[in-house]
């Protein structure tokens, strides 16, 4: 789908395997020194050095965004979110739609042409896949005319029933 001359992609796959894209978003926790999930998987793909780099940045907190290399990975960049904990930090809505606008902001910032983003607060912490879908989808319609460097959007979920959630959520909104 391309929106305002940006490509917006939604896959089926690993967020650590996406060697043609430029930045990773990674879902990580204030800390910022790995965890379960997507945020073990990226530190265990971009090797020891990042968990330096990025602990040098922490804590953050919900909604906020930071950026460092990406190491043995064959991205760039890693860009990595906090989201909110579904139930707990509020309005999760808003802090969750913080995680995509300050991620593509540090893109912009560092001329990133293209960027994939994991399904942020959708596993551990709780937030349901089709509620986050919506807040993704509404808050990149709005923040997409805005890019000039970001060319590239890629959603990346991990299974299939998350990936027909996102391709069915994006539907029901453009009916
Ligand atoms: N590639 C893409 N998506 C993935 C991958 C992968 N390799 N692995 C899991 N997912 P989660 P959160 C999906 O729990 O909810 C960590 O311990 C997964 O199916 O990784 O933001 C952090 O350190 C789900 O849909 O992130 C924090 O403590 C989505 O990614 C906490 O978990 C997000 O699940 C953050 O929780």
């Amino acid at each position: 789908m391309i929106i305002s001359g940006v490509t917006v992609e939604i896959v089926q796959g690993d967020i650590t395997r996406q060697p043609d894209l430029e930045a990773i978003v990674n879902a990580a926790n204030s800390s910022l020194l790995g965890g379960g999930g997507v945020d073990g998987a990226i530190h265990r793909a971009a090797g020891p050095e990042l968990k330096k780099a990025s602990a040098a940045l922490a804590p953050i907190g919900p909604g906020q965004a930071v950026i460092t290399g990406a190491f043995k990975l064959a991205n760039q960049y890693i860009i990595h979110c906090v989201g909110p904990i579904y139930g707990e930090d509020k309005p999760e809505a808003d802090l969750l739609a913080s995680c995509y606008i300050n991620a593509l902001r540090l893109a912009e910032e560092n001329a990133i042409t293209s960027i994939a983003f994991p399904a942020i607060s959708t596993g551990v912490y709780g937030y349901p896949l089709a509620e986050a879908a919506e807040v993704v989808f509404r808050t990149l319609g709005q923040l997409i005319p805005c890019l000039k460097s970001v060319k590239k959007v890629r959603l990346v979920l991990f299974d299939k029933r998350a990936c027909d959630t996102y391709l069915a959520k994006l539907d029901s909104l453009v009916r």
